[in-house]
């Protein structure tokens, strides 16, 4: 199945930070079937002086959500990511890896929610998830990334 991740940093080497987390992606999770571009943007929903760069990719993998999400925050650990948002406020972070879409499963736990519900809120989001995946159609909104990112 296809699952479609969002990935950010906006602390230390930003474009080392991503590809480290892709490396890992690929020897975790699946093989890489599309990765973004890099996109500068600006922190969304909290203050910081630290910008981020954000992409998505698509990744082929025989694991389960859980499984998935599991590796992810793995990942994030293993690359320095050791503390967590405190009361809901959004945090500078090394890198962070969102599971965005994975394939057409809704589900909606306590840990876990697919598709992400901010995603279509969020352009940092949705401009290198319309850029890999143009046509993909929203499993709940029925509408496709680039629909969405309009
Ligand atoms: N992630 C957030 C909150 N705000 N802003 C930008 N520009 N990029 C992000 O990845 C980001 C954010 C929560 O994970
Ligand atoms: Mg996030
Ligand atoms: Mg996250």
């Amino acid at each position: 199945m296809n699952v479609y991740l969002g990935l950010g940093t906006n602390l230390g080497d930003k474009e080392q930070n991503l590809c480290r987390a892709v490396q890992k992606i690929e020897e975790r999770i699946g093989k890489i079937v599309s990765l973004s571009a890099f996109y500068a943007t600006a922190p969304w929903g909290f203050q910081s002086d630290n910008s981020f760069l954000n992409a998505a990719v698509c990744v082929e993998t025989s694991l389960p959500p859980y499984e998935v999400l599991k590796e992810t925050q793995q990942i994030e650990r293993r690359m320095g990511r050791n503390y967590k948002s405190v009361g809901g406020q959004y945090k500078d972070r090394v890198i962070d890896i969102d599971l965005l879409l994975f394939g057409d499963i809704v589900m909606n736990e306590a840990d876990l929610v697919l598709p992400h519900p901010l995603m279509t809120e969020r352009r940092f989001v949705m401009e290198p998830l319309a850029e890999i995946a143009p046509d993909l159609v929203h499993p709940v909104l029925g509408q496709t990334m680039k629909e969405l990112n309009a």
